[in-house]
């Protein structure tokens, strides 16, 4: 009997006794934080993607650039793909040195990869038998793992797709699968198979940290579901930490959900770091060392440790968790690199864990010269200065600090010796060594008395850097009972200067100056921006202009923008407004929008271009938007000083693989952001 046939007919039999769903479940703040608390302390976690996909290693037919999502990527029809489980038997699967090795970097949970995309189960499945139970191994290598971290007091998670390619009653198949039947798919048998599932892997292998869900973007999957879903593995392990990924909230790889009621304990940003910190919000980055999370044998763009050092201080400065990925051969081995770069990482931790572990959120909006972290002390606060770029002068400068300094020294000094501190105005000086201990993140503790008292500079913004006429600028401060003074002449502001309140109208170039000032002191360091005067774009006379952008529609897979012009277009046509609803197919394939847009009025424009994959926005042949590479759905802008009438537009965009999607949006300064709308579109 073939895998799945026997998968759907065992489920039904299994699911007879599941209980009922639970109504939602309360929990107080008090109780979400004593939850929270061990997993926001840890900071730190191993990824570990693994399962057949380990076999091919990346490479397929003659392409290597292949992942965990080979099945996919390579069109490998469910036969082939199957033909892998008789050869999954890791011999040196060793579970002892794959959480000594997690251990000893300073990571405190590991989150593996309990079933991915394809179905496979590392576990010992008992409605089915895709799994690792049915390969040469016969091992439950959940069970190892499991059972190696309670040893090593490490906390053990399961990362679990929603999505799944091997389930009969999974849908939607995947759209070049055209010889796999959706005859008798069932959707809700398969929710309930999962849930079997999970059931399993909540009771068989003792307290899990964390469940991980993933793959939870097909249409099929939905909020309601996925409220269902968390409720449910919360009353299996009352205690579990569970991501958003588990709803329909998240918004593409930036990772955070887009509302209250979204389902999740945490954000899941994938591959990138938020600019700053969400106070209130708990988020985990999650990262590989190179370009794959699944084994690729081939690639070798690792991530220097300087580079994974200094993102686990960034990431904690701004109060998040750094989850960073290691994808095992199949052999059952961590990749040399991925060792080498754990070591050096464990060094910097054995002597800097201090900074990172139950640390808080940095109170500086950024520094110049690297990142922050803090702890309450007895009666005041440890600030954990970590200094990427050393001072040459050997004075660190902490700008805007109105708490009085108690001590400092550096971390790694085991004797503590003190170290000099000056106050200079808003600033706390350091008096350090002339070189660094350690030139890739030297950490210099500097205790504070009371609650963190730092003053940032003011903010000065406006909603466009440039104007044609006028603009107005915000000068602000966030902190109370400070005053802001500002110039706009070039000078340093002063207790006498210009009073901020509100909004300043600037009509000729200038850089505005802002500082913060109590008691006529300066309490903050200075900021600065420029805005410049600019002439719009001379709008062009079209002869006789018609309706519509024209479009070319072409067919490839790139991982960025080709050069499209040399690529012969499938289908030709014209369209009313921007969007990929011309597409033929849901992946590898490119859009050109070629024509021109009617600018009602003179002025600055902010463009827009929110797309999955790459997208750029071009006005009179300029690159206004580049939001161009592999990605989720992400949006990047641009602004251009236009004059009312017509201008030569393009859009380009490419969809590899994964989701798709393309708005193309823009906004008159002072006016609210819209898609750009059929009738100013012509050709
Ligand atoms: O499609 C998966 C991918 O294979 C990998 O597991 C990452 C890890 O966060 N999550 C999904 C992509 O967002």
């Amino acid at each position: 009997m073939r895998i799945r046939s026997f998968l759907s007919l065992s489920c039904a039999a299994f699911l007879a006794v599941l209980p009922p769903q639970h109504a939602a479940l309360g929990e107080t703040a008090a109780e979400h934080d004593a939850r929270m608390q061990w997993w926001r302390d840890a900071r730190f976690g191993l990824f570990i993607h693994w399962g057949l996909y380990a076999i091919p290693a990346g490479t397929w037919e003659g392409t290597t650039d292949h992942g965990e999502w080979i099945r996919t990527t390579a069109h490998i029809p469910l036969e082939k793909y199957e033909e892998f489980v008789q050869q999954f038997n890791p011999a040196k699967f060793d579970p002892g040195a794959w959480v000594r090795a997690a251990k000893d970097a300073g990571m405190k949970y590991i989150v593996i990869t309990s079933k991915h995309h394809d179905g496979f189960c590392l576990f010992d499945a008992k409605q089915n038998d895709y799994d690792v139970m049915a390969t040469p191994f016969h091992r439950d290598v959940m069970k190892a793992l499991a059972d190696e971290c309670r040893k090593q007091k490490m906390r053990i998670c399961w990362y679990y797709s929603i999505m799944d390619w091997h389930h009969p009653d999974y849908l939607p198949r995947r759209d070049w699968e055209t010889n796999r039947s959706t005859a008798g798919a069932d959707y809700a048998r398969y929710v309930r198979c999962m849930k079997a599932e999970l059931k399993e892997l909540l009771e068989n292998y003792g307290d899990i940290g964390v469940l991980w869900f993933d793959g939870e973007w097909e249409s099929t999957w939905n909020r309601t579901l996925g409220r269902e879903l968390y409720d449910y593995v919360r009353k299996l392990q009352p205690s579990i930490i569970i991501n958003n990924r588990v709803g329909a909230g998240r918004s593409g790889m930036e990772g955070f959900s887009d509302a209250e009621q979204s389902a999740g304990d945490f954000g899941t940003p994938e591959q990138q770091i938020p600019a700053t910190g969400l106070p209130g919000v708990d988020w985990e980055t999650c990262m590989t060392m190179n370009d794959h999370w699944g084994y690729n044998s081939h690639d070798q763009k690792w991530k220097s440790p300087q580079e994974l050092i200094r993102m686990l201080a960034d990431i904690a400065s701004k109060g998040g968790n750094f989850l960073l990925n290691i994808g095992p051969t199949a052999e059952g081995e961590f990749p040399v690199a991925s060792l080498e770069r754990l070591k050096a990482i464990g060094g910097w931790m054995r002597a800097n864990g201090e900074a990172i572990y139950a640390t808080q959120a940095s109170p500086f909006a950024s520094l110049p010269w690297g990142r922050c972290t803090r702890k309450s002390i007895d009666g005041g606060t440890r600030l954990y200065l970590h200094v990427f770029d050393w001072p040459k002068d050997g004075r660190l400068v902490v700008p805007g600090v109105l708490n009085e300094p108690r001590q400092s020294y550096l971390l790694a000094d085991l004797r503590h010796t003190p170290l000099q501190v000056e106050r200079r105005e808003d600033a706390l000086e350091i008096v350090l060594s002339r070189h660094p201990t350690d030139t890739v993140n030297t950490v210099v503790v500097l205790d504070i008395a009371g609650k963190s008292d730092v003053a940032d500079p003011p903010s000065i913004t406006a909603d466009v850097p440039v104007f044609v006429d006028s603009l107005p600028v915000r000068i602000a401060s966030k902190r109370d009972s400070v005053e802001v003074r500002f110039t706009t002449d070039g000078s340093v502001p002063t207790a006498m200067s210009s009073l901020a309140s509100g909004a300043v109208t600037v009509r000729s170039s200038v850089t505005v100056q802002a500082r913060c000032f109590r008691d006529r002191r300066p309490v903050s360091g200075i900021a600065q921006s420029t805005f410049t005067k600019v002439e719009p774009l001379a709008a062009m006379t079209p002869l006789n202009p018609l309706p519509g952008m024209q479009y070319a529609y072409v067919l490839g897979t790139w991982d960025k923008l080709p050069d499209f012009s040399a690529i012969a277009p499938a289908r030709t046509g014209t369209v009313e407004v921007f969007g990929n609803s011309i597409k033929t197919q849901p992946e590898n394939y490119g859009i050109i929008f070629e024509g021109l847009i009617k600018v009602p009025a003179t002025g600055v424009y902010r463009f827009y271009a929110e797309s999955d994959d790459g997208s750029r926005l071009y006005i009179d042949n300029r690159l206004v938007v580049d939001n161009d590479l592999l990605h989720g759905m992400t949006e990047a802008s641009g602004v251009v000083a236009l004059g009312a009438g017509y201008h030569p537009m393009r859009v380009t965009y490419f969809q590899k693989s994964g989701g798709d999607g393309l708005k193309v949006s823009w906004m008159r300064n002072g006016n609210p952001k819209s898609e750009i709308p059929a009738g100013v579109l012509f050709h």
